[in-house]
């Protein structure tokens, strides 16, 4: 069991990585956190405000910046890696930030790994799976060839392979995690969940890609930072480990309960322009974490998850309304 102290979380400001450190400072208490993060459009450091000075700190930078890494690198014994360019719709406007983040910024910390001995644990995505057919009965499994679709998660899947070969060549003490969908609170509006959910707040109709059949194994972020927890710790180097919590729904099915929640008529939505390259359906088969590492997911009832994140971001409103109207100029521009 390795038992880190003093770990770095990169993309510790975004939505995912944010709840991570909040995991992280609730529930090892031994644990300092130095969180790294360029603060992009979809980093906030309002999303760690408040923890004890001595369990999180913040550093401002881009994970790309290998001087920057030499510098804070030494002295911790771990670094959990989430930054990323992580929007679909945006790496399609303009791939170029993607490229550049996604792979060059774990490229960097690879180096940084290597170079000071460092544990890695690399944050990634089912999307480096490409997509299944409604009707498909399988699921990805960690031997599910990757296929990604997009630019997007072609960049991911690029990031995940460097993690391989720096383990397999360099030795770094690396493992890598494929999640799904996560819903929660800090997502940021530009997302399926959250857009609808403050454009209902905001009393403008929902919007929905394509034929809204589009299926997404949604599971809640606190479960996806248990278990990036266990892989850390008691994951073996050199592993993939997928992370899903048996959470299918298609996109309309979820609108639906939004609606619901709402008290709004289960059709009162716009159907807009589809996404290029729209990823059919996602379904992750999380047995060997389960098994290897007795991981299970918490949040089993995506109902009362949902319930909850919509109560925060009606609780919230001051935490997403700036990042609101240009999100929608931009998708308003696409014709979505
Ligand atoms: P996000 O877009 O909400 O946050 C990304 C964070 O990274 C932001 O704080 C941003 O400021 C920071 N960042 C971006 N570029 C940076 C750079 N060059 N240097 C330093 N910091 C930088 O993303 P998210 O949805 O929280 O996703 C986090 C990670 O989880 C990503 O690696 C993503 O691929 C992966 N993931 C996401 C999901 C999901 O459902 N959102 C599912 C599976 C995996
Ligand atoms: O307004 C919308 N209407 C709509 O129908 C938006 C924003 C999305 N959608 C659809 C597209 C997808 O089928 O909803 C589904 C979910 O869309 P996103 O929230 O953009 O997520 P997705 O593309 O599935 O990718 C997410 O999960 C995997 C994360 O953004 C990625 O970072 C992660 O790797």
């Amino acid at each position: 069991m390795f038992e880190p102290t003093n770990i770095i979380v990169t993309g510790g400001c975004g939505f995912i990585g944010s709840n991570f450190v909040h995991y992280v400072v609730r529930e090892h208490p031994g644990v300092h956190v130095t969180v790294l993060d360029k603060l992009t459009y979809a980093g906030n450091p309002e999303n760690i405000a408040g923890l004890p000075e001595d369990r999180a700190e913040l550093v401002v930078g881009d994970v790309c910046d290998r001087e920057l890494l030499d510098r804070i690198v030494p002295g911790h014994d771990a670094i959990v890696h989430y930054a990323a360019e992580s929007h679909n719709d945006n790496s399609i406007a303009d791939p170029e930030p993607f490229l550049r983040t996604n792979v060059e910024g774990t490229y960097a910390l690879l180096e940084a790994a290597r170079k000071h001995g460092v544990r890695y644990h690399h944050i990634s995505t089912d999307e480096v799976y490409g997509d299944l057919a409604l009707d498909d009965p399988a699921r990805f499994t960690e031997e599910t060839p990757y296929r990604p679709s997009s630019p997007y998660s072609s960049t991911k899947a690029s990031s995940d392979l460097l993690v391989r070969a720096w383990h397999r060549t360099f030795g770094v003490r690396a493992t890598i995690s494929n999640c799904s969908n996560n819903y929660g609170p800090y997502q940021h509006v530009e997302k399926f969940i959250p857009r609808q959910i403050t454009n209902l707040i905001g009393g403008v109709r929902p919007k929905l890609y394509g034929d809204g059949l589009n299926v997404r194994d949604w599971i809640h972020t606190d479960d996806h930072s248990s278990a990036v927890w266990a892989v850390l710790t008691r994951g073996r180097a050199g592993e993939t480990y997928l992370i899903g919590a048996d959470g299918e729904k298609n996109n309309i099915t979820v609108l639906r309960e939004i609606l619901k929640a709402f008290g709004r008529d289960e059709d009162d939505f716009d159907w807009v322009r589809d996404r290029p390259g729209h990823d059919r359906r996602y379904a992750i088969d999380s047995a060997k974490l389960r098994r290897e590492l007795g991981w299970e997911p918490a949040h089993t009832d995506f109902a009362e998850g949902l319930a909850e994140t919509i109560r925060w971001y009606r609780e919230n409103e001051a935490w997403w309304r700036p990042a609101k109207a240009a999100t929608e100029a931009r998708y308003a521009a696409q014709g979505q």
